[in-house]
């Protein structure tokens, strides 16, 4: 956009310069110079239209940025890493009741995506408490999956975890469990847990 503008422009000022040179005030036709007018009349108008449209395409990203950082301090998310993220250390949802708060919140329950996000988020984690991640295998019982994706979850398990492998199928959710050190654990879903929520990307 800003391209076309210089673009113009030059055009606009060669336009003129090239007039010069032939010397107009010399033109003897009256229409030449009606045309030559209207040309610079309709490049002007041009002009003034790709500065309207950079003004309104401006105003607009202010506007988005602006609606974004709204939302996401009136949610309380907090950014970690490159991510935004909401940790609930008072209520304690079973795994559907928590994945219902995070929606609330234009959310999901969230699902770490590498170890160093992992490492950031218990960080910030109340000692002795276990929090619920967006993460089970409630559809086939064999794939644990990221709610918030869809796709296969990113797992860093605790030793003897999860329960599914050692003959236990009716742990579908998991929490990143404090005795653990946060690593995860499958466990029942009505379970009632504090939780963490991210955002949509
Ligand atoms: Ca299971
Ligand atoms: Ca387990």
């Amino acid at each position: 956009m800003f391209k076309t503008a210089l673009l113009l422009s030059i055009l606009s000022a060669a336009y003129q310069q090239g007039c010069l040179a032939r010397d107009c005030d010399t033109a003897t036709s009256n229409a030449s110079s009606e045309f030559v007018l209207h040309q610079q009349s309709l490049i002007s108008l041009q002009l003034k239209l790709i500065t309207l449209q950079e003004n309104l395409f401006l105003a607009g990203k202010t506007l988005k940025d602006a609606e974004e950082t709204r939302r996401k301090q009136i949610a309380g998310f907090e950014k970690i890493g490159s991510r935004y993220f909401y940790i609930e250390s008072h209520l304690k949802r079973n795994w559907w009741g928590a994945s219902d708060v995070c929606r609330q919140k234009d959310g999901f329950l969230a699902a770490p995506r590498s170890s160093e996000e992992l490492s950031a988020i218990k960080l910030k984690l109340t000692s002795g408490q276990n929090y619920w991640v967006g993460i089970s295998d409630l559809g086939d019982n064999v794939t644990y999956v990221s709610q918030a994706t869809g796709q296969p979850a990113f797992l860093m398990w605790a030793t003897w975890e999860p329960s599914r492998v050692f003959g236990n199928k009716d742990e579908d959710c998991v929490e990143l469990m404090a005795q653990r050190n946060y690593f995860m654990n499958d466990i029942k879903c009505n379970t009632r847990s504090h939780f963490i929520c991210e955002l949509s990307d």
